[in-house]
């Protein structure tokens, strides 16, 4: 359930960042013979000319949706260049992509806090920048406004056929303006200056939406695309969120954008103004009451975090129609595959960024054969990381075993029983690391890692010994119950046990 963050006193000017039909992008990079014609990108797997992933913008003109399939792309735009994403061991390999947007991030973290939120998405939080900007040359002093941020879109000013960019020039360069419209206004242009630095470093163009905060930015950055902006005043909030179906609303699109609806009979945001924050808080609990009353005035204090590197890694891959995995032999095999990649990436995670990832999960997509209960979710499931791609696969397997017997109600390790008969049916499998922590400074080694995370009293015989302890067990639910592990690991689990439905929200989301 979402938290609500009190709503910081100076006003802050955040930066949502999202590229233009990223995957696409970086095709036509690659292959610069593509760029301006119609192109998709299609996943790895031929049913009916694969599944479209990324659909640049002039094959959009042509009606060619993300939900076609290659085939029907190619009947509603015959010209159409649909390119097959990357593939690795028999699944699709997004290394292209994922360092790509590390490229992207890179230029965009020079000017301020930046939070890589997803494979092609970052939040700035550039107060700082805008407000020195406002002290020594503010827009009403600019002798002239770059073409970039004169085509931004600013909400609740575009509005009648006067020539937009002079209006949007009055605007940004307005005397009597308030401080946060003159801040905004500040950021509108640091934001242009930046997505044209990204397009010229990186030859890709994004999109951003400039506002107060993430939720706003967040909701702007997609308003006009593809490469362009979008400021959101203070004043035109309130229009904005009137006619937003809560289903927009990151944290809304779910069983709380579903229960506002029937319950209090919710459809826009903006409805939720009508109720105070006891009756949402008597509906809904103290934080999550507390959180609407404020998302329904477009008010959120969530900080920008600084964090340019993924929080978790993983890798997944999905099994539709007859291509469901229905043996644990084929469940198995898959998983190497992906650990396999996991591996990779975390070792090489910990060789350039020095980060060590602490949890390794487990999730899946499941339905029973006999469909008695196909609402019951297959459990997801967590263990501590062991590094190496053979004991990743090892320990995956058991969390897959573990979440199997779980699903099916079967009690019991028999290999047979495991196997539920063969009752079910894996349409989604994938494995992530999550936990990642930075090594103290100076600490090169894992191994030197774990030992000085440990109290500094213990001697380093016992030290090793904790390591050995730490990463031995037969199947998870064991570690908890048969081996000591130090103090440190105690606290880290708790910690973990009590993020857990946010971690793994989170990791589905945030991925990179
Ligand atoms: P998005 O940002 O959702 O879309 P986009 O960048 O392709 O297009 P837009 O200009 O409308 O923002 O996704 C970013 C990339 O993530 C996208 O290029 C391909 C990939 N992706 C998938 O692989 N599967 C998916 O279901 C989605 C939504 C995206």
């Amino acid at each position: 359930m979402p938290v609500a963050h009190p709503e910081p006193q100076d006003a802050r000017v955040i930066a949502h960042i999202d590229m233009d039909c990223f995957y696409v992008q970086v095709e036509q990079r690659k292959q610069p013979e593509l760029r301006g014609k119609p192109a998709a990108v299609i996943q790895y797997n031929s049913w009916k000319g694969g599944a479209l992933i990324a659909v640049g913008y002039e094959a959009r003109a042509f009606g060619v949706k993300r939900s076609m399939r290659g085939d029907e792309a190619k009947k509603v735009c015959p010209d159409i260049q649909l390119i097959q994403v990357p593939v690795a061991r028999d699944k699709s390999d997004l290394t292209l992509y994922r360092d790509a947007g590390s490229e992207v991030v890179a230029v965009l973290a020079r000017k301020g806090r930046c939070e890589r939120a997803s494979i092609d998405e970052v939040y700035l939080d550039i107060t700082d920048v805008a407000t020195s900007m406002l002290l020594e040359n503010p827009p009403e002093v600019l002798e002239s406004v770059d073409e970039e941020v004169l085509k931004s879109h600013i909400l609740g000013v575009n509005k009648d056929d006067r020539d937009q960019k002079q209006m949007v020039k009055e605007w940004l360069c307005r005397n009597d303006a308030d401080n946060h419209d003159k801040l905004l206004a500040c950021g509108a242009i640091i934001v242009a200056k930046l997505r044209k630095e990204v397009l010229t470093v990186t030859e890709f163009t994004c999109s951003a939406g400039i506002a107060h905060n993430k939720m706003l930015a967040k909701l702007a950055s997609g308003m006009h695309k593809p490469a362009q902006q979008t400021v959101v005043p203070s004043a035109s909030i309130n229009e904005l969120l009137a006619s937003l179906p809560v289903k927009k609303m990151k944290q809304l699109g779910g069983k709380l954008g579903a229960s506002l609806e029937s319950d209090l009979g919710v459809h826009n945001v903006g409805d939720l103004l009508q109720f105070s924050e006891e009756k949402l808080q008597n509906h809904y609990g103290v934080n999550t009451g507390t959180w609407l009353w404020n998302v329904a005035r477009g008010m959120s204090g969530e900080e920008v975090k600084g964090r340019i590197l993924p929080k978790s890694q993983g890798c997944g891959k999905t099994f539709p129609g007859p291509r469901a995995l229905r043996t644990i032999e084929s469940v198995e095999h898959w998983l190497g595959a992906l650990c396999e990649e996991l591996s990779d990436r975390v070792e090489s995670d910990l060789k350039q960024n020095k980060r060590v990832a602490q949890t390794l999960t487990l999730h899946a997509r499941a339905y029973k054969v006999d469909d008695s209960e196909s609402q019951k979710k297959f459990p997801s499931k967590s263990c501590p990381l062991r590094y190496g791609s053979a004991k990743l696969h090892e320990d995956a397997r058991k969390l897959f075993e573990s979440a199997l017997r779980e699903y099916m109600g079967i009690y019991g390790t028999d290999k047979q029983a495991v196997a539920g008969g063969n009752n079910w049916r894996i349409i989604g499998l994938s494995v992530a690391a999550t936990n990642i922590l930075a090594t103290p400074q100076g600490v090169t080694s894992i191994t030197k890692f774990f030992s000085t995370s440990n109290p500094p009293s213990s001697s380093s015989l016992e030290c090793d010994r904790n390591i050995q302890e730490s990463i031995s067990f037969s199947t998870p639910s064991v570690i908890i119950q048969d081996v000591r592990p130090p103090r440190w690991i105690w606290i880290t689990r708790w910690i973990w046990i009590k993020n857990w439905d946010n971690q793994v929200h989170q990791m589905r989301r945030l991925s990179i």
